[in-house]
């Protein structure tokens, strides 16, 4: 039995989803909850070698079915060793990216087909989704140009506009598909507001 709760921040380059982690883990904290921050592709030792293979520039060309198998491999082991460990004991696992990227970046990005994502989400997590995803939505300049002011590109920075494009096409289509598990939070106002939206979402999640 998952005791815990499973909650996804999601959205393109430099929509402020690491900026905002902290941000939800003090606040789950202040309501008593215990938490665990992870990230995908990450979380374990292994996960996070195949991010570093994904995310080099210098990788030779990975691909389209290598980086989806890659993907879920380090979702398997972050699944394994940390995110269902945590939800047993009770803990929330608040994880910056899972699955919705996979829709997004392979499935709009790369336009691979939904049904195989499907099929390795369903055999790599069974049932386990995520109980609450906050998608932060800006337009993709803007989340370029804070993500481009604060490092080089990797190697899915590196892709041209139009990549971007389908990839926030798709995660708006996952919102339309999950209405009920997706908020979208607007990512293009001053950080006091979206985090003002962040606190309307998790206040209602935990109501
Ligand atoms: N990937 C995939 O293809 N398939 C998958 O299934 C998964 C992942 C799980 C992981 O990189 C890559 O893996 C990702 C997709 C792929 N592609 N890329 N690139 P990542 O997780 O590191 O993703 P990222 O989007 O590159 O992270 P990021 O650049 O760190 O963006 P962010 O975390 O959303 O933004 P941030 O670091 O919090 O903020 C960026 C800057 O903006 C920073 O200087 C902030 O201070 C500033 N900021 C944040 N919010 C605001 C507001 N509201 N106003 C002004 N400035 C702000």
């Amino acid at each position: 039995m998952l005791h815990g709760k499973f909650i996804t921040l999601e959205g393109g380059e430099g929509v402020g989803k690491t900026t905002n982690l902290t941000f939800i883990k003090t606040y789950l904290e202040a309501h008593d909850i215990s938490v665990v921050v992870t990230r995908e592709p990450g979380g374990t030792p292994l996960a996070e070698n195949l991010r570093q293979l994904l995310l080099d520039p210098a990788s030779e060309a990975i691909s389209e079915h290598a980086e989806l198998l890659m993907i879920f491999a380090a979702r398997a082991q972050h699944l394994k060793h940390v995110i269902e460990p945590a939800l047993a004991r009770g803990d929330w696992v608040l994880s910056d990216r899972f699955t919705d990227a996979t829709y997004a970046y392979q499935g709009g990005g790369r336009n691979m087909r939904a049904s195989t994502i499907t099929a390795l989400e369903n055999l790599v997590q069974g049932t386990l989704r995520p109980d609450l995803t906050l998608l932060l939505d800006a337009p993709i300049e803007i989340g370029m140009a804070r993500a481009r002011s604060r490092s080089t590109a990797d190697r899915f920075e590196a892709e041209k506009m139009s990549f971007f494009e389908n990839v926030r096409r798709a995660y708006l289509l996952q919102a339309e598909l999950f209405p009920e598990r997706i908020k979208i939070i607007k990512a293009n106002q001053a950080l006091v507001d979206v985090q003002n939206e962040i606190i309307s979402s998790l206040s209602t999640f935990l109501r």
